[in-house]
């Protein structure tokens, strides 16, 4: 029997392959690296279109690149062990640029498709679909397909009667199919729409065309879904940021959920947005050439004068730092101008501020340690902090403040949208996911450990939902199948989420032992992760070049850098102030402080604080980890529609695109593997009684097969499948279908392949056409 997924793209692949030029016969078009003297042994992805002029001779095949760099030789040879036959490629360019899901493209292989991407991008078609995801290719342009007034004309044509699954492939169509099947679906099935992607990839603009599609397609549902839109824009203001690869970077994730009542009309009539982990640290320090939060800006930007001067924000100029003397002297605040300006738009007084900012009440019987900043009043002692400490708890209370400010700004919004106006049990749903994207800067930090698991989280919902589940429901069918290896990510899961020993578990222990050091945490992952092929610990004297030092130097920095290898690569990460990051506390008094401000809105944000055992609050790493669950559980309940946004370059530069860098996410995204499994599997399937619902006109003629379609159904489908056969003609496979496997009966279910499909449809559409026919003559006969 033919092994089914032989014709799958992966054989062109082999690893170390990069001179594997993709060809056809004499003159027909293949696909080469873009320019194969520069490119190293590993760069085997990046292809180019290329035409080959003369075929093997003396076991050299010679070739002319059609789109040659200036500078770079148009033809080539190359061995032909390194050449392999695309024939899809043929004569077939327009309809790779044509080709609106991948999977259709018949016997593709990685760099046919890589090169279909590549012609859909110069032609502004930016949307391509994979079987059931939704490919995104970032143009850094605006193009019509995303304008208002396309969407507009894409929703009116979308009527009623239209079938979701026929649309072409847009952001519209993936959110018209969510919003049809949780109007049509059993129970109102909830859905949900998860868009993922590296920072600037393209998520939070797409989410916002998703946003608009549902407006449009509904239109008679009231303004909720305008109000979620727009509260998405008042979002960003407060939380994106200019950072090196994106200049409207979401530093925080997000869930939006629209609502509507089991109604016929389905009206959305409310929503509910829930956030996850702003980046505070933002707040008191930007990375070098990036930028605070945009409101800042736009405040200055923007603000009538009269409220700027109330803000004090006219004439700004950076605070100094407090000066750094010795540790031992106590800080104060250097510059009195700037403590009143904070003073009064905190509503405190003076020198209250100060002495906090300043200094600590210790409870204690008797310091162990004396030191001349602590002074005894009574029972208690006060410390004079350091310097460097006042600086903290300056920069605590910035971070406390701002983030209690996005709190709100969420609870007002969530107000707005009526959240919570319908009651858990009565409500139809759709939900849009939008978090930050995978991060790896020179230096990586606490927030980009957590956004980078985010990801992991999210890309095993992607393979969970369409390769594992898929290749498990094949198993349980007991339908034949190739396996296709895919990249799974449930190590790296395991490694930074395992509640008994993972980074994340093992940062939570070192913050609760007496003494804990960023250094201690680290030093303890070098030992329990030393087995780990995920993990591992870099060479000392890396860290230095990474903080301004010379390489090779080693510096206190290498104690803390330890190296995770994730889905989307190598991230190495600096554990300095790991251990207050994770705490994320503040002390005692500060929460109290600001509940006592005169500005009613500020002491609103902290009253609960204030009540509050700081002490006792959970990690942030481990609230961050549950929270991530609950969402898991969340998506899990859903049907989901997954998007996958890519970008053509890292320089965020239009009309540029660098195989490479689209290759490299097309491939840990799984999407590559996505299009395998659809290729050597069964896109389609039918449940026994509705492949015999549908297909039974075929068998017509045949009572004593369908009499079987109770008493023996996968008897009956394959009896159907077999008689089809007969009567589907030329253009069908010529082999059996059954023992060639490209049609099974599994336990449930009839699974087809596409040509097989297309094969049965015609003996169908014959029946049904000859049927239409005898009707009309029959009614015409009545009249
Ligand atoms: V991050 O993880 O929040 O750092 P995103 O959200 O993936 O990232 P974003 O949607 O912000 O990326 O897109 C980055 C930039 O790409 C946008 O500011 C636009 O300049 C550009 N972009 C993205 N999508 C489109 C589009 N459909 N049309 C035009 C786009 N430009
Ligand atoms: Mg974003």
């Amino acid at each position: 029997k033919p092994k089914i997924g032989s014709r799958s793209c992966s054989p062109l692949l082999v690893p170390g392959a990069n001179a594997c030029f993709i060809l056809a016969a004499d003159g027909a078009r293949g696909v080469l690296p873009p320019d194969p003297r520069k490119l190293s042994v590993s760069d085997e992805d990046a292809w180019v279109v290329a035409t080959v002029i003369r075929g093997p001779q003396s076991g050299h095949v010679r070739l002319r690149r059609d789109d040659a760099p200036p500078g770079v030789d148009i033809e080539v040879e190359r061995p032909e062990a390194e050449v392999a036959a695309c024939s899809i490629v043929s004569d077939s360019e327009p309809t790779l640029a044509a080709c609106e899901d991948i999977v259709g493209l018949g016997d593709v292989n990685f760099g046919a498709m890589l090169h279909s991407f590549r012609l859909r991008l110069e032609k502004d078609r930016i949307f391509t679909n994979i079987g059931p995801v939704l490919v995104v290719m970032n143009p850094y342009r605006p193009v019509d397909s995303c304008a208002p007034s396309t969407m507009l004309e894409m929703a009116k044509k979308t009527s009623a009667s239209t079938d979701a699954n026929d649309l072409p492939p847009h952001a519209h169509s993936s959110v018209a199919r969510a919003y049809s099947s949780m109007v049509q679906g059993k129970h109102g099935t909830p859905q949900s729409v998860l868009v993922s992607g590296e920072s600037g990839a393209g998520k939070t603009e797409t989410i916002k065309l998703c946003m608009a599609a549902l407006a449009n397609i509904s239109r008679s549902t009231g303004s909720t879904t305008e109000a979620a839109l727009e509260s998405g824009l008042l979002l960003e203001a407060f939380g994106n940021a200019m950072t090196v690869y994106n200049h409207n970077s979401s530093r925080f994730g997000k869930w939006c959920a629209l609502l509507a009542p089991f109604c016929r009309a389905a009206r959305i009539s409310s929503g509910v947005i829930q956030s996850y982990l702003l980046e505070q640290s933002r707040i008191v320090s930007a990375p070098s050439g990036e930028r605070n939060y945009h409101i800042f800006y736009y405040m200055l930007a923007g603000m009538p004068e009269p409220l700027r001067s109330q803000l004090y924000l006219v004439g700004c100029k950076q605070v100094a730092n407090p000066s750094t003397d010795k540790e031992d002297n106590p800080g104060k605040v250097a510059d009195a101008a700037a403590l009143s300006v904070v003073a009064d738009l905190l509503g405190m007084k003076q020198k209250e501020l100060e002495a906090k900012l300043t200094t600590k009440v210790l409870k204690i019987n008797g310091p162990s340690v004396f030191s001349k900043r602590l002074t005894r009043q009574g029972s208690t002692y006060t410390l004079a902090l350091s310097p460097e400490q006042c600086g903290d708890t300056r920069d605590a209370v910035a971070r406390a403040v701002y983030s209690a400010v996005f709190d709100h700004v969420i609870k007002r919004l969530n107000q707005t949208l009526g959240a919570g106006s319908i009651a858990a049990s009565d409500r139809r749903s759709i939900g849009f996911l939008d978090i930050f994207g995978f991060e790896n800067f020179a230096f990586n930090s606490f927030e980009q450990l957590c956004i980078n698991f985010t990801n992991e989280r999210l890309q095993a919902q992607f393979t969970d939902s369409l390769i594992k589940r898929q290749q498990e429901e094949w198993k349980r069918e007991g339908v034949h199948c190739a396996h296709i290896s895919f990249p799974d990510n449930a190590g790296q899961i395991e490694l930074l989420d395992n509640s008994k020993g993972g980074v994340l578990a093992l940062l939570d222990e070192e913050c609760a032992v007496p003494k804990g050091s960023d250094e201690g945490y680290v030093s303890k992952m070098h030992t329990a992760f030393a087995s780990n092929e995920l993990y591992c610990k870099p060479r000392r004297g890396k860290g230095a070049a990474l903080h301004g030092g010379k390489p090779g130097v080693v510096t206190k920095y290498d104690a803390l850098q330890f190296i995770v290898h994730h889905y989307a690569g190598e991230v190495q990460y600096t554990a300095s102030r790991w251990l207050e990051k994770n705490r994320g506390t503040l002390h005692p008094d500060l929460p109290k402080l600001l509940a006592g401000s005169s500005r009613p809105l500020l002491a609103s944000l902290f009253a609960e604080r204030a009540a509050a055992d700081e002490t006792k609050r959970a990690t942030v790493g481990a609230s961050y980890r549950s929270s991530l669950r609950a969402l898991s559980q969340t998506m899990a309940a859903t049907t989901q529609h997954f998007i996958r946004c890519i970008k053509p370059n890292m320089e965020q530069r239009p009309d540029h695109f660098n195989g490479q860098v689209v290759s490299r996410q097309l491939r840990y995204t799984g999407v590559a593997a996505v299009v395998e499994i659809q290729r050597a599997g069964y896109p389609i399937s039918y449940t026994h009684a509705s492949f015999i619902g549908r297909y039974r006109c075929v068998a017509f003629d045949k009572p004593e097969l369908l009499a079987m379609a109770q008493s023996d159904p996968r008897q009956c489908c394959a009896g159907i499948l077999e008689y089809a056969q007969k009567l589907a003609g030329d253009s069908a496979p010529k082999e059996p279908w059954l023992e060639s496997l490209l049609a099974q009966v599994g336990a449930t279910k009839v699974w087809l392949r596409a040509e097989v499909l297309n094969a049965l449809e015609v003996p169908r559409r014959s029946v049904t056409g000859r049927a239409a026919v005898a009707c009309q003559r029959l009614a015409r006969g009545l009249a």
